[in-house]
């Protein structure tokens, strides 16, 4: 029968003297030919011999897969560093108001006053003309200033000197991993009634007034994102004197 005759058995591949250069001992291997094997012989050996190779490509598998890993964390916290509390902020006050803009109806301005503490600043937000279709919008402070033109789209990426980025949503439980600029992220986002205007105030620890601070804002913009995150209106922040 079949299983008997030498055309069937499976031909394993010869034994590694060629490697001995290499500094493989060169011994007998076993393999499923080996003379004078017994057929139940050979299968034990087929059965180990694939069980180590099984084990070594596992092996190489779980250390790939290690090595991965460690590199995804490493970059992850490169990448990721939490916003230091600023606590040296100057008795100075930004105010940014949004340009008028045709093809939308949000009107507003965010004033960035100092705490006399010089800890964080205090930011108080008040947006009207917002659209009667209860959806939420967002603001930021994005890292360029709006050009003379007043395209919103001009206005660059959220003022982030931390190196965040936008993979990951703000966490408002934890507004020291978020975007600095990201202020709807971290303080909540601009939602009114029909008819009614919006109003907030709040602490921000980690926008910076002071000039050359990674953190600094008051060279920067404000920018109001519709619920599909397109740019409705934005204008820059100034000096109040
Ligand atoms: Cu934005």
């Amino acid at each position: 029968m079949c299983p008997l005759t030498p055309p069937c058995m499976v031909p394993y591949k010869a034994a590694p003297e060629s490697r001995g250069k290499r500094g493989y001992r060169k011994t007998k291997t076993l393999t499923a030919n080996s003379p004078n094997s017994s057929i139940v012989d050979r299968d034990r050996r087929s059965f180990f011999i694939q069980k180590a190779k099984l084990l070594a490509k596992t092996k190489m598998l779980f250390k790939s897969a290690l090595l991965a890993t460690t590199l995804c964390l490493s970059a992850t916290a490169a990448a990721n560093t939490n916003a230091p509390v600023v606590t040296d902020n100057d008795d100075v006050t930004y105010y940014a108001q949004l340009q008028p803009k045709d093809n939308t109806t949000v009107r507003g301005a965010v004033t960035i006053l100092p705490k006399p503490s010089g800890v964080g600043v205090l930011v108080s937000a008040h947006f009207w003309g917002i659209p009667d279709n209860e959806q939420q919008l967002v603001y930021h402070i994005h890292q360029k200033p709006v050009p003379k033109d007043g395209n919103c789209y001009s206005t660059g990426a959220h003022l982030d000197p931390y190196g965040r980025g936008d993979a990951t949503p703000c966490d408002i439980n934890a507004p020291q991993t978020c975007q600095v600029g990201d202020l709807s992220g971290k303080h909540g986002p601009i939602w009114a009634p029909d008819n009614e205007e919006f109003t907030t105030t709040y602490t921000d620890w980690f926008l910076s007034n002071v000039e050359g601070e990674p953190a600094f804002f008051g060279n920067l913009s404000l920018v109001v994102h519709a619920a599909d995150n397109s740019r409705l209106a934005c204008g820059n922040f100034v000096e109040l004197k």
